[in-house]
């Protein structure tokens, strides 16, 4: 039997939902949540993401603060700029799309931004206190992979699950969040000796490397839950995702589709960190 497809745009539509009720209440106690949102230059997919969250973000009740700057702006621009931000009491949850002009150092950006603002789970207090697995702003991906895990009612716990891609933004972090949840964690990069191998021993399958198709249905574990992270402009235009979805639906149980898997859900999560940031300003 072909893999049951994970749909992610509806789990994503009614998070929204669901937050945006949260934001009513919110709103009636005297308190809007705000998010910012900067974009800084003209990349494409950047500006394609930056809108459709501040999209959803109206469509939840959520203000969301634009600062968009010129491709050529200085660090020292936007330092002030997230100063300023820090300091607005209407700003519950501060975003900066990400990459950054090569000219401006990412690692100073993400430090200046107030841990509590940081919705999107990358100041390196917030980053190490995911790792230690205290509570966090866990990142926004990571979040929207583990939601849709457990969807599928797959059990995390004492599952092998395999993470292919190492990067800040979705491979460490979860593989943190698998840890935590107990499961048995194999991380794979570009240096790894056998892929293949080890995709076949996972239960779960998280593929996070920016390569259409791939992972190859046979390397696919009979039973898996795949999930695929990927986000791969063809030359036609359309989008691919790191596993040929064709194959692997062969052998899953359960698979996300590209589009309309993990991306809605990345955009539900930094909605729903908005939230909790805007629910806990009210608590201090
Ligand atoms: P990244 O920073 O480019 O990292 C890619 C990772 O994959 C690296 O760890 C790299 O290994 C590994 N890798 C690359 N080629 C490989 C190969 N042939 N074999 C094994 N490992 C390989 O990527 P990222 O930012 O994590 O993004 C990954 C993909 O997810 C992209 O397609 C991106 O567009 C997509 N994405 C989607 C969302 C979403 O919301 N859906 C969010 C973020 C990213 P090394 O470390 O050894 O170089
Ligand atoms: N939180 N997310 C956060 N911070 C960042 O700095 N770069 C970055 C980030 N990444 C991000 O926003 N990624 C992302 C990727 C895909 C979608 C949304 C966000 C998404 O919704 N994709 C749609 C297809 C959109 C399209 O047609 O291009 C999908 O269905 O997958």
């Amino acid at each position: 039997m072909p893999a049951s497809i994970i749909d992610g745009k509806a789990m994503a539509l009614s998070i929204r939902a669901e937050l945006a009720q949260q934001a009513l209440h919110l709103a009636s106690r005297g308190v809007k949540p705000g998010l910012a949102v900067v974009l800084v230059g003209s990349d494409p997919a950047s500006q394609v993401y930056v809108k459709m969250k501040r999209k959803a973000c109206a469509e939840a009740g959520i203000e969301s603060f634009a600062h968009d700057l010129a491709g050529d702006a200085s660090e020292k621009t936007l330092l002030g700029l997230i100063a300023r931000l820090n300091a607005d009491n209407a700003v519950h949850g501060i975003l900066v799309q990400l990459p950054l002009p090569k000219h401006i150092d990412e690692k100073k950006v993400l430090l200046a931004i107030d841990p509590a603002k940081d919705v999107d789970g990358f100041h390196p207090v917030n980053v190490g206190l995911l790792a230690l697995g205290e509570p966090c702003f866990a990142p926004c991906t990571p979040a929207g992979i583990i939601a849709l895990i457990e969807s599928t009612g797959k059990k995390i716990e004492g599952a092998n699950a395999v993470v292919l891609g190492r990067s800040n933004i979705v491979g460490k972090p979860v593989a943190a969040m698998l840890i935590k949840r107990n499961a048995t964690v194999t991380v794979c990069h570009s240096k790894t000796a056998d892929l293949a191998g080890e995709v076949g021993s996972a239960d779960i399958l998280v593929a996070a490397i920016g390569r259409p198709g791939f992972v190859k249905g046979p390397w696919i574990k009979p039973g898996a839950v795949v999930i695929d992270v990927g986000i791969n402009r063809l030359p036609d235009g359309k989008l691919a995702g790191d596993v040929d979805f064709k194959g692997a639906r062969e052998r899953a149980s359960a698979i996300t589709p590209v589009p309309g898997g993990v991306g809605p859900m990345t955009i539900a999560m930094l909605l729903k960190n908005t939230v909790e940031a805007a629910g806990r300003s009210t608590a201090r």
